[in-house]
C-alpha cells in the first residue's frame, strides 16, 4: 500500500507514500481509504491528518495510470473524497511543498487544511488538456471565491500557500503553519482542537455564488476564447465553474464528472499528456543511470560571441553559472557583449528582468582574447563556423589548454561529432551540445553522444540542461541529428509541391492551418535560405542520387536568403516579419515548373500536409531503427520543441498514431506512385512498416 497508517496519541496519521510526489494511484486511493476505516474503528483515535511524504503532498492523480484500467478502479479519487467527507472524525489535510490537482481536491474534501508556507498549490489539469476531475471546479470557488478559483483553474499556474491564506475572506487554509518544519507538530495540535467540534466543516456545504453571475462569465468566456483556439479545456473550465454558481453540489459535481470524462477522450489531452510524460522521459537514457555520478559545473567557456555563442552564454548567466567568453578579435567580443546588454536591456525594458538581476548576471560576464584563460572551465563550449576545419583548430587548442575531466562541447548542427572528438586526446570528455537559435530562448538541446562520450559527462549535460532550463534530448551521430535530418525531408517535400503545382503561400497557409508555428518556406526565410543551399551542395557531391526541387537553388542564385536579406520566398518591410507574397518569386516557380514541363495540378491542404508531415514520420522511423534516437517520444520532444509542431497534435509521431499507421503507410504508397515526388524516399520504413502491419503504434 502505498499510504502510511500511525497513530500519535489519540490522532490518526496517513500519510500518502507514492514517490515521487505521492500520486494518486490505485494503492494510494485504496490506503486512504484504509486508514480511515481504521482510524474510525479505533475507539482510541479522536481525529485523523493526511499529509504526504517526501517533498510532495500530493501531486495529483497518477499521470502514469492515465488511460489504464487502475485509474478507473474503486475507490476512484471521488469515492476516496467522499469517505473522507463522511468520515465520523475530523480529517486534517496537512499541507507542504505540492499540493496539485487531485491532491489539492483531497484536501478539499478534508474538513480542515492546514498549509505550511512555500507550498506550490495549483489545479493545472488544464495542461493536460483536461479539468479537475474530483470537485476541485466545486469546491474551490466555495473556499477562495469565483473569481480567484476560475483563474487558477483555466490557468492552471501554482500559487504559493502563503499568498492564498493571506487573502481576506478566502478560506482555503484554516491554519498556516509557522514552517514546513513545525507543519506535523502543528497539524496533530490542530486535529485534537478540533476534534470535538460538531458539526464538522464541509466545504460542500459552503454558499457558492457570483453577484454578477451571467456578466462574469461571459466576460470570462469572452478571455478564453483565446486560449481555446485549438485546446477544448478551458471553455469547459468556465462551465464547470458556473455550474457551482448555479447548481446544487450535487448536481454540480455530476456536471463537472462529464465534462472530465469528455475532455479526457479528446486528442488533444491525449497528445498534452503524452507531452507531459514525453518530456521528463527525454532526460533518462536508457544504459545511463540516473545515479550516475556527475562532474561538477562551476564555470563555463564559450568560445565564439556571435549570435549562438550569444545565445548560448546567456544560458548560463541566467543560471547564476560564470561565462568567460573567448573571441579572435576585441571587436567581436565587444560586438558579442553588447548583443547580449541589448537583448538583457530589453528585457528589463518590458519588466521581464529586474535591473539589479540583469546587473548580476552581466558581472558573471568575462571575457578573453586567450585560450590559456580558459583552462579552468569545468565546461567549455565553442560555436565557431560551421566548417570541420575551424571546429579542428578550436578542439586541438582546447585539448591543450582545458583542465583534465573538463567537458568539450560543439554546438554544431550537422558535422559529425565522432570527428570531432578525435581532433583531441580525450574523446571521451566530447559531447555535442546543439543549441536551437535564438539560443537563449528555444527550450530544445539536442545533446549529440558520440561513439567515447562517457557516460558521466552525459548525466552531467543532462543535468546542465535542466539547471538552464532548456529540454534535453540525445541524439546519436549522424548527418542532422535528430531535427535537421528530419526537416531536410520535409523541405524537399515542399519543393517537389512548388514543382508540382503550389505556391510558397499556399504551402505556407496549409501548414500553418495544421499548427506549425511556421509553414516551411516562411521558416527558411527566417533561419535563411542560404544554410539549406550550402546544406544542398554538399549533397549535390556526397549523394548525386538525392533528388531536390531545383526552385529553392533559383532562390538562392538571386541572392534570396530571406529575412536577413529583406527578401526570400517572400518579401518583408524592414523591422517587421510579416511575409509578403512576391509575384517574381511565384513566376519564377510557374517558369521553372514550365521548364521542367510539368501541368501544375490542384493540391489540396491534406496532401500538402500528409507528405510533409509524414515525410517526418518515415525518416523518424529510420532513425529510431538506426539507434540515432532512444524513444519514439524523444523524437516528438525534439519537433514540440524546436521546430513548433502544435503541442494539441503531441509531437509528428504522436499525430501518426492518431492517424493510424497503416493509414500513414497507405498514404505514403499513393505518395510513391507520383513520378514527380521520389518513389524511393516513400518506401516505408521497416519499423514502420512492421508496427503497421501489426495494428501497433509508435511507443
Ligand atoms: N502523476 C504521476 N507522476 C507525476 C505526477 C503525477 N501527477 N507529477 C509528476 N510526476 C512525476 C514526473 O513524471 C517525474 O517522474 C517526477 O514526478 C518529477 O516530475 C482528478 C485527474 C508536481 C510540480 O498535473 O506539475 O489530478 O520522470 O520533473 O519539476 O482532478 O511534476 O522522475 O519518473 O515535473 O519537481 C494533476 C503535474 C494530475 C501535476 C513537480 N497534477 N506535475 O515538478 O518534477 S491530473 C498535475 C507537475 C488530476 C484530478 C486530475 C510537476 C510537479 P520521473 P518533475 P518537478
Amino acid at each position: 500500500m502505498t499510504a502510511e497508517y500511525k497513530v500519535h496519541g489519540s490522532v490518526a496519521v496517513i500519510t500518502l507514500a507514492n514517490p515521487p510526489v505521492n500520486g494518486l494511484g490505485l494503492s494510494t486511493r485504496q490506503g486512504i481509504v484504509d486508514g480511515l476505516t481504521r482510524a474510525n474503528d479505533d475507539a482510541a483515535v479522536t481525529s485523523i491528518v493526511i499529509t504526504g511524504a517526501g517533498g510532495a503532498f500530493s501531486g495529483g492523480a497518477d499521470i502514469k495510470e492515465f488511460g489504464t484500467d487502475k485509474s478507473l478502479q474503486e475507490p476512484n479519487l471521488h469515492s476516496v473524497i467522499a469517505a473522507v467527507e463522511n468520515s465520523a472524525k475530523p480529517v486534517v489535510a496537512a499541507i507542504h511543498s505540492v499540493c496539485m490537482g487531485g491532491g489539492l481536491e483531497l484536501a478539499l474534501g478534508c474538513h480542515y487544511r492546514i498549509a505550511a508556507p512555500g507550498c506550490s498549490v495549483a489545479l493545472p489539469e488544464v495542461k493536460l488538456g483536461i479539468l479537475p476531475g474530483a470537485g476541485g471546479t466545486q469546491r474551490l470557488p466555495r473556499v477562495v471565491g469565483v473569481e480567484a478559483a476560475l483563474n487558477m483553474i483555466v490557468s492552471g499556474e501554482p500559487v504559493k500557500s502563503e499568498l492564498i491564506g493571506s487573502i481576506p475572506g478566502q478560506k482555503l487554509f484554516d491554519k498556516m503553519a509557522a514552517s514546513p518544519e513545525a507543519l506535523a507538530a502543528e497539524a496533530l495540535a490542530f486535529a485534537q482542537s478540533v476534534a470535538d467540534v460538531r458539526p464538522m466543516p464541509l466545504v460542500r456545504n459552503l454558499p457558492c455564488k457570483h453577484p454578477q453571475g451571467d456578466a462574469y462569465f461571459q466576460f470570462a468566456r469572452n478571455m478564453v476564447k483565446g486560449m481555446s483556439k485549438n485546446f477544448p479545456a478551458p471553455a469547459k473550465c468556465v462551465d464547470a465553474v458556473e455550474a457551482a454558481t448555479k447548481k446544487k453540489f450535487a448536481d454540480g459535481l455530476l456536471f463537472e464528472r462529464e465534462l472530465f470524462i469528455n475532455l479526457m477522450w479528446t486528442p488533444e489531452s491525449r497528445s498534452l499528456r503524452h507531452l507531459f510524460l514525453a518530456e521528463r522521459a527525454a532526460s533518462k537514457i536508457p544504459d545511463v543511470p540516473a545515479d550516475t555520478p556527475k562532474r561538477d559545473i562551476k564555470a563555463v567557456a564559450v568560445i565564439g560571441a556571435g549570435t549562438m555563442g550569444g545565445g548560448i552564454a546567456m544560458n548560463f548567466l541566467n543560471a547564476g553559472i560564470p561565462v568567460k567568453m573567448l573571441e579572435m578579435k576585441q571587436e567581436a567580443l565587444d560586438r558579442g557583449i553588447a548583443t547580449i546588454k541589448k537583448n538583457y536591456e530589453a528585457q528589463v525594458k518590458k519588466g521581464k528582468l529586474k535591473q539589479d538581476k540583469y546587473e548580476q548576471r552581466m558581472a558573471l560576464l568575462s571575457t578573453t582574447l586567450d585560450y590559456a584563460d580558459l583552462k579552468d572551465a569545468d565546461l567549455v563550449i565553442e560555436a565557431v563556423f560551421e566548417e570541420l576545419g575551424v571546429k579542428e583548430a578550436v578542439f586541438k587548442q582546447l585539448d591543450a589548454v582545458m583542465k583534465p575531466g573538463a567537458i568539450l562541447a560543439s554546438n554544431t548542427s550537422t558535422l559529425d561529432v565522432n570527428k570531432i572528438a578525435h581532433f583531441t586526446q580525450r574523446p571521451q570528455d566530447v559531447v555535442g551540445l546543439h543549441f536551437f537559435s535564438p539560443a537563449n530562448v528555444m527550450k530544445l538541446l539536442e545533446v549529440v553522444r558520440g561513439d567515447a562520450t562517457a557516460k558521466d559527462v552525459l548525466a552531467t549535460v543532462m543535468a546542465v540542461a535542466k539547471k538552464i532550463r532548456k529540454t534535453a534530448v540525445v541524439s546519436g551521430v549522424c548527418d542532422g541529428f535528430i531535427g535537421n535530418r528530419m526537416i531536410e525531408q520535409y523541405g524537399r517535400q515542399g519543393g517537389f509541391l512548388l514543382d508540382e503545382g503550389c505556391t510558397p503561400e499556399q504551402v505556407d497557409k496549409a501548414m500553418e492551418k495544421f499548427g506549425m508555428a511556421m509553414g516551411p518556406f516562411r521558416m527558411g526565410d527566417l533561419a535563411g535560405n542560404d544554410i539549406g543551399w550550402a546544406i544542398r551542395k554538399r549533397r549535390y557531391t556526397e549523394k548525386p542520387d538525392m533528388k531536390y526541387s531545383k526552385t529553392a537553388d533559383l532562390l538562392c542564385e538571386k541572392g534570396r536568403f530571406g529575412q536577413k536579406t529583406g527578401a526570400g520566398w517572400y518579401d518583408y518591410v524592414p523591422g517587421k516579419r510579416d511575409a509578403i507574397p512576391n509575384a517574381e518569386v511565384v513566376k519564377m516557380i510557374e517558369d521553372h515548373r514550365a521548364s521542367l514541363g510539368i501541368t501544375p495540378r490542384k493540391i489540396s491542404d491534406e496532401e500538402i500536409v500528409q507528405r510533409l508531415v509524414f515525410s517526418l514520420v518515415n525518416e523518424a522511423a529510420h532513425i529510431l531503427e538506426e539507434g540515432i534516437a532512444n524513444k519514439a517520444s524523444d523524437i516528438d520532444v525534439v519537433y514540440i520543441f524546436g521546430y513548433g509542431f502544435p503541442v494539441y497534435r503531441g509531437g509528428p509521431l504522436n499525430y501518426a498514431n492518431e492517424v493510424g499507421l497503416f493509414n500513414v503507410v497507405q498514404a505514403m504508397n499513393r505518395f510513391a506512385k507520383n513520378p514527380l515526388d521520389d518513389a524511393a524516399f516513400w518506401k516505408p520504413a521497416p519499423l514502420l512498416a512492421k508496427l503497421a502491419a501489426e495494428g501497433k503504434t509508435f511507443n
